[in-house]
């Protein structure tokens, strides 16, 4: 059947229909990455990497990027050659890499876990030691995903905390190479790239092999077969959240310019079909004037058939009552990209309790976010901002325990500990903490 093109390039909701709730939870129903198939294939990879080490990784290479090199050498981009993707851009584009760059680098300055310590009555002394991962690896996805804005905002996290090592991942179908990528690797601070990618490259950074060295986390977006092999390697090794579509939520008190904010949404739904873009209003003339500024713009996007498969499926308006219930909206969805634009975000951003990244204002469009702002682009989606929360300083350090008990304190304890060892039936705990109550 044909579309006819009058038709309507997003759903509209008012949160008073009898079946408001039926279609919201529709609309945002995302069923996690999981496909049996795709799960032997990735399993069978994973074995064959642990097995055959580079000689695995050549031959996947051969079959799934159609690229055929006799060794992982070919395969490998040492620090100079980052530096020569970084020398041969134009000056416009190292310029914007570098500011952006920096302000990352600023922000996650502040996220900086410290070690702390504090001492009991008894003189024990407790504490809490921050270390750094030793080595970290970064899965940059091929083709028309890769995005340099993500390299920065993956390594340098890792960076700041201090990580000893980041190595990066990326496919290079049929050899070619992205050289904006490389030049934020370099910018970044990467010492070693290798060009390998899917579940190949997430195994050997697992497991290790001839060149690719074990990595203690990997981060990073990828297709299906990274995200079904990280999942497989968890547990051998840390590994970030696993990311759904993008998505972004506008409150708007109707005082934005529609033009704005249609393109706000654009901005999302750009990423691909599966995106969620979504205006929430009580103001229901504004919300018929975003969407004719949709319906105007939309033709004239070079992206437009992705924004429309997007929009269509997964994009709304929607009418409330007022703020409050706005707010309430809000909460339920837990986006990852929530736009505050009215005239007092401060007031609302009381009632903001679940997500990712909260942009204050008419001025603060998400798009500053994804670049160059500072906080990191690496969001929870589909809900989870429930529960979690931006890729951080935090996701590359962790955490030792210190006790140093002095006699007194060993004194103190040992009884405690020995009643509650006898307990468990546990007699040599019991008596090593008696050994050491004085008699
Ligand atoms: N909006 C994406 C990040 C990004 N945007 C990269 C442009 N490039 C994260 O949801
Ligand atoms: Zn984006």
């Amino acid at each position: 059947s044909e579309m006819p093109s009058s038709a309507a390039p997003l759903a509209r909701l008012s949160s008073r229909d009898a079946d408001f709730d039926a279609r919201l939870d529709a609309l945002l129903a995302w069923e996690g990455v999981s496909d049996a198939e795709v799960q032997t294939r990735v399993d069978e990879i994973i074995r064959a990497v642990r097995r055959e080490g580079d000689l695995a990784l050549l031959d996947c290479t051969r079959r799934f990027d159609r690229l055929d090199v006799a060794s992982m050498a070919e395969l490998t981009l040492e620090a100079p050659r980052l530096a020569a993707a970084f020398a041969g851009l134009p000056d416009e584009q190292r310029e914007a890499l570098e500011a952006a760059a920096g302000r990352i680098e600023a922000y996650h300055q502040r996220q900086r876990g410290e070690s702390w310590q504090y001492q009991e009555a008894d003189g024990t002394v407790l504490g809490q030691k921050v270390t750094p991962l030793d080595r970290v690896g970064v899965y940059v996805p091929g083709g028309k995903a890769a995005y340099p804005s993500s390299v920065l905002m993956n390594v340098i996290p890792a960076r700041v905390a201090g990580v000893g090592e980041v190595v990066m991942v990326v496919p290079t179908p049929d050899g070619a190479v992205n050289e904006l990528v490389l030049a934020a690797a370099h910018v970044a601070g990467v010492e070693r790239v290798f060009t390998i990618g899917g579940a190949q490259a997430v195994a050997a950074l697992a497991y290790g092999t001839e060149s690719v060295p074990r990595v203690d986390k990997i981060v990073g977006p990828g297709n299906i077969y990274v995200a079904t092999a990280k999942r497989a390697v968890f547990g051998q090794v840390g590994i970030d959240m696993i990311a759904g579509p993008s998505e972004i939520l506008v409150v708007s008190d109707g005082g934005t310019d529609p033009d704005w904010l249609a393109m706000d949404l654009f901005s999302q739904a750009e990423h691909d079909e599966q995106a969620q873009a979504i205006l929430i209003s009580w103001d229901r003339a504004h919300l018929d004037e975003v969407e004719a500024s949709i319906s105007r713009q939309l033709p004239g996007m070079e992206r437009r058939t992705i924004i429309e498969a997007s929009l269509g499926q997964r994009g709304a308006l929607i009418e409330v009552a007022d703020e409050a219930e706005a707010l309430a909206l809000v909460n339920r969805i837990a986006p990852e990209h929530l736009e505050l634009s009215v005239a007092e975000p401060e007031r609302l951003l009381d009632g903001v309790r679940h997500a990712g990244a909260i942009f204050m204002g008419r001025y603060t469009a998400e798009v500053l976010g994804d670049y160059c702002a500072g906080p990191n682009h690496v969001l929870p989606t589909s809900g989870t901002a429930r529960f979690s929360s931006p890729l951080g300083v935090y996701d590359f350090q962790k955490r030792s325990s210190i006790i140093h008990c002095t006699a007194e304190g060993a004194n103190a304890l040992g009884p405690i500990a020995s009643i509650l060892a006898r307990g468990e039936s546990l007699t040599a705990h019991a008596r090593a903490a008696e050994n050491r109550i004085k008699r």
